[in-house]
């Protein structure tokens, strides 16, 4: 019997939260997956560079810069309910000295061990949520069950943005992390993002999946290696299915596709960009999918947050926003347009429209996140 992973869908006994009840995963339950990676034992691994649905989204991507130089409102009209009619942006007050997220590789070894511990401690610590898994469970589990409506709407950025300060909060209060979340500056690995130095087994989250080891996994192999080896991972998605961290880099071909929206002329392009929706959508379906697509396991799930390298990954995406934001500072740090939930008829987003972590952290407002040294969150780059 295969092992698991999609082509061998049907053969994995899940227990559906939502049913309770044990049943089959079906194909359908993977085809919400946002990333719907391939498996081994597909005859074509991906569909070179083009993800259908996501296609409509890079088609968007494209005209939002042919229109840029034709006044980019076109694509926004629809969704232009909030951003510069709520004025100017607001003064903090309490944000005197903002903490400085840095890139993990310029962490001293006993920074990125202290890191490392921190994250490894949350194991230790029971759910905020109240739930039978342990607080480290509980950032998979608000991602899939809350965050995932953010994807594809004005709210991506921020509620990740969010998301990972909730994150770095509970290392720190839980914890006793004395630093801060560091970022994965991929476009500094990206001829071969594999060979980066947070796949390191000792001063790093571990490599790739083992494929001579034989435990129970999903979309890849069992992570044998480094300080999160032989972890148990206990949801795919909406489901419950414990397997041990999982990974399984793609190569060659595949590989080169999906690193190619890491490369530093990609992101300076996607820095180019006006139009926030534009932004937004560039880089969701660009260095967003790229990693997930290159890693599979787990980070290949909308439970992603299992992998402990999504907050590295997500803390540079986070980056890449502020960067953006910091060309006009003025008017970028209140833009925020489209529509305001992934849903059949969304409104329109608002800078007030609430953000929620489950109980994680307080939930805020957008406007309250929107620039990085408020006072919620109080941090540059
Ligand atoms: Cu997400």
């Amino acid at each position: 019997m295969p092992r698991s992973g999609i082509t061998t869908a049907s053969y994995i006994r899940i227990i559906d939260l939502e049913q309770h009840q044990e049943r089959e995963l079906e194909e359908d339950d993977v085809n919400k997956s946002w990333i719907q990676p391939p498996t081994r034992d597909s005859p074509q691994r991906l569909p070179s560079c083009s993800f259908g649905r996501h296609m409509i989204f890079i088609c968007c991507v494209a005209a939002a810069f042919l229109l840029g130089g034709f006044g980019g409102v076109f694509l926004t009209t629809r969704w232009s309910a909030s951003s510069e009619s709520k004025g100017t942006p607001i003064t903090f007050t309490s944000c005197k000295k903002p903490a400085v997220r840095r890139e993990w590789r310029s962490l001293s070894r006993s920074e990125k061990l202290e890191y490392i511990q921190a994250v490894q401690c949350l194991r230790s610590k029971p759910s905020r949520l109240g739930l039978g898994h342990t607080l480290y469970d509980d950032f998979p589990y608000v991602h899939i069950h809350i965050g995932n409506d953010s994807h594809y709407t004005a709210a991506f950025l921020a509620w990740h943005r969010y998301f990972i300060h909730s994150y770095e909060g509970a290392l720190r209060k839980d914890c006793g992390y004395t630093g801060h979340v560091a970022y994965w500056d991929w476009s500094l690995d990206w001829e071969d993002i594999t060979q980066a130095s947070v796949w390191d087994a000792e001063l790093g989250f571990g490599g790739n999946g083992n494929k001579s080891d034989d435990s129970k996994s999903i979309h890849g192999y069992c992570v044998t290696s480094g300080p999160f080896a032989n972890l148990e991972v206990p949801y795919v998605e909406k489901f419950s299915y414990p397997h041990c961290l999982s990974r399984d880099f793609a190569h060659g071909e595949d590989l080169a596709c999906f690193s190619r929206a890491t490369s530093p002329s990609s992101i300076e392009t996607l820095l180019q960009v006006e139009d926030y929706m534009a932004f937004v959508l560039g880089v969701e379906d660009g260095p967003h999918l790229s990693i997930p697509r290159a890693v599979h396991g787990d980070f290949s799930t909308i439970t992603a947050p299992a992998d402990p390298v999504f907050f590295l990954h997500h803390t540079q995406l986070d980056r890449l926003w502020w960067r953006w934001q910091q060309v006009y500072p003025q008017r970028r740090l209140m833009e925020y347009s489209w529509k305001a939930t992934y849903t059949k008829d969304p409104q329109a987003a608002d800078l007030d429209d609430p953000i929620r972590v489950g109980g994680l952290a307080p939930d805020v407002l957008v406007r309250d996140i929107m620039n990085t040294e408020s006072d919620v969150l109080c941090y540059r780059y």
